[in-house]
């Protein structure tokens, strides 16, 4: 089992003797960060550090170098801001901070994203994505989104805060063949059952295989929900899209 003194970079082993108080939690940062190379340690302590110009350099760094970019938003970026949700729920950061981390993991992602994208794929399927009504989250959505264009899906991304309405127009406008909704926030979760309801409402829930996903969502509670798919995260989410796609061939 891996000690605190097997993770190379000393802001990090700081950050964890100092925020992280739930022993699974530690246990899995110490897992993490012992195992990722001393250049995503980096990014990642910048990334806690809200330091957008660092994570910035670091990552055209790492790029130039041959890292791969998928390791970079993993190891780099996901991990570092994994410390920044916890500080932030034991109420050792508030708003201002985690935007300022949220600005730096936007600084990482602009390099990956058209990596990410630039597949050349010829478009497996049609999704419309959205953060649901009351939630301003975007950083897991546009994590899935990038991994979908990726994987050659076309994604017509509704951004955040939309409404049911929003939702069903944008399926019909691009016979979407499906529609993912994320939510972070466990006061709008229930916007996702609202929105499947609008479906079956206009009589559309046949027409589009519909996945849900974002921290606080479970498998049970999209079960319950009545949504086709969850994943857990963005590699799931372009996992589950291909599964739901091609479950909709047959069903054709
Ligand atoms: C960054 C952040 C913010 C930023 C958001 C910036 C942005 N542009 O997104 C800001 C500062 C704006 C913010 C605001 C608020 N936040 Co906030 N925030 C976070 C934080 C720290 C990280 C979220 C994040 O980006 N995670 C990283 C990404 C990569 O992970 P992810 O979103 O889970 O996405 C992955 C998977 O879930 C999955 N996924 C996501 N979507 C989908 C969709 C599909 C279809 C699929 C298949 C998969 C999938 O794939 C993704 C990639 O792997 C979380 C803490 C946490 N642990 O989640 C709190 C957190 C979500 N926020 C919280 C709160 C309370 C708030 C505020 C209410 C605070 C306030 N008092 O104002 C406001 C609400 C604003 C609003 N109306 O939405 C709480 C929610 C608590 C609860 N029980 O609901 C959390 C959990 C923090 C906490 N523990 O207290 N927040």
């Amino acid at each position: 089992m891996p000690e605190i003194t097997d993770v190379e970079n000393e802001f990090i082993r700081e950050e964890i003797e100092e925020y992280l108080e739930q022993p699974n939690e530690i246990e899995r940062a110490i897992n993490t960060f012992s195992q990722i190379s001393s250049a995503m340690q980096e990014i990642a302590a910048a990334l806690i550090d809200g330091d957008h110009h660092t994570v910035d350099q670091l990552t055209s760094t790492a790029l130039e170098e041959g890292t791969d970019a998928l390791e970079i938003m993993d190891d780099g970026l996901i991990a570092g801001m994994s410390i920044v949700g916890i500080k932030f729920r034991e109420n050792f950061i508030f708003v201002p901070e985690v935007l300022a981390c949220a600005r730096a993991m936007k600084a990482g992602m602009a390099y990956i994203e058209p990596i990410l994208s630039a597949s050349g794929i010829e478009p497996v399927g049609t999704v419309v994505m959205g953060t649901v009504k009351g939630d301003l989250h975007d950083i897991g959505k546009n994590l899935c989104i990038m991994m979908l264009r990726g994987a050659g899906f076309v994604v017509h991304d509704l951004s955040v805060d939309t409404s049911e309405d929003e939702f069903i127009d944008a399926v019909e406008e691009y016979d979407a063949d499906l529609l993912g909704m994320s939510a972070l926030l466990t006061t709008t979760m229930p916007n996702m059952g609202k929105t499947i309801e609008a479906f079956i409402d206009a009589d559309l829930r046949d027409d589009v295989k519909i996945m849900v996903g974002g921290a606080p969502v479970t498998q049970e509670f999209a079960d319950d929900m009545g949504a086709d798919g969850y994943g857990k995260d963005a590699v799931e989410c372009v996992e589950l899209s291909k599964r739901l796609l091609a479950e909709d061939d047959e069903e054709f």
